[in-house]
């Protein structure tokens, strides 16, 4: 009897000591609850502050990772190739499990984007791209179309003009050499006018997409092409630059001289409301959302699609003003 009440009571505790450890397994947490999964790792490399589209990209982008609930490590690169390569090689000693960044120029970036991918770690670019003779040095991109941008700018001024015989003198005030946008914006342009058009490019002047940059290129442009019947700036912070230095010369923008910006952020609107701007053309930072969710399909081995556009218009002096988009940053 003793025996068999001792066997009982072993088989018992065996009993008990296994559903306490089934017990401790399933429950995640000291509450009880899931233990939170690994957060993802982005590592995103900014170019700069160089213009207020920037700052709109960079808020865009923090807001977004939090709102992701994705760790972002954000390293501003203040207008510096090598500080984005620095930046880059940082996130790969890291080991942060996506990389994105806009490439301030297109070419340079064949050695660190090897050695990112060699750590097998996956490269999106954001809002620029990259020239290559490498395979695969990046997985996906989002950002604009900036040919149809140029496009759409040579468009509009082609309808303005339309009834003018020519010569139309066009000055343009370009963005950062050898980056997608002023390569894009450039060719755009040029193509919607065609060959033998009565519209005459007199004159491009690099202006970095700044501001103070773009009233030295206009000072230029007045100085060497004064008669101009339109200038086109490759974004607003250097058409409003130039508007600086138009009414310093006492030169009516938008009257005087017609002007077409692109990017249409807070100060290209206001200026365009005020009759200094003539036409905008979109160009959207607010790739934030659409970033971080294609980081979470990348980590998670999920499909994605290779390259996503943003949506933009064309706004123009003619449109009810008060059904123009009302900025969140910048
Ligand atoms: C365009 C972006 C450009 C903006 C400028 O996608 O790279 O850089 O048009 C910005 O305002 O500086």
């Amino acid at each position: 009897m003793i025996r068999r009440n001792s066997v009982y009571r072993l088989v018992i505790f065996i009993v008990i000591i296994v559903l306490c450890l089934a017990s401790l397994a399933a429950c995640d947490g000291p509450s009880g609850t899931a233990e939170p999964q690994d957060r993802i790792v982005l590592g995103f490399a900014q170019l700069g502050d160089e213009s207020e589209w920037r700052s709109s990209s960079s808020a865009d982008i923090i807001s977004a990772a939090s709102q992701a609930d994705i760790q972002l490590m954000f390293e501003n690169a203040q207008q510096k190739q090598a500080n984005q390569i620095k930046a880059i090689r940082s996130f790969i000693l890291k080991r942060v499990d996506v990389i994105a960044f806009s490439p301030i120029v297109e070419e340079g970036w064949d050695n660190v984007l090897l050695e990112a991918k060699a750590a097998d770690i996956p490269v999106i670019l954001v809002d620029r791209y990259i020239q290559t003779d490498e395979k695969d040095l990046y997985c996906a991109f989002i950002g604009s179309d900036f040919k149809w941008e140029g496009e759409q700018a040579g468009l509009w001024i082609m309808k303005k003009f339309l009834d003018d015989e020519g010569p139309v003198r066009v000055a343009e005030i370009s963005g950062t050499e050898n980056s997608s946008p002023t390569i894009g914006r450039y060719d755009g342009l040029r193509e919607a006018f065609g060959d033998g058009s009565k519209f005459e490019i007199v004159i491009s002047v690099p202006g970095d997409f700044m501001r103070s940059k773009g009233r030295e290129c206009m000072e230029q442009i007045l100085e060497e092409t004064p008669d101009i019947d339109v200038l086109y700036a490759h974004n607003d912070d250097m058409a409003m630059g130039a508007i600086e230095i138009m009414e310093e010369n006492g030169i009516k923008p938008g009257e005087d001289i017609v002007i077409v910006s692109v990017d249409a952020q807070r100060s290209g609107l206001n200026a365009l409301k005020q009759g200094k701007i003539n036409c905008l053309v979109e160009c959207s930072p607010y790739v934030g959302t659409n970033l971080m969710n294609l980081t979470l399909k990348v980590s998670n081995g999920e499909t994605f699609p290779k390259t996503t556009f943003t949506r933009e218009q064309v706004y123009t002096e003619t449109d009810d003003f008060d059904t123009l988009p009302v900025r969140p940053y910048g």
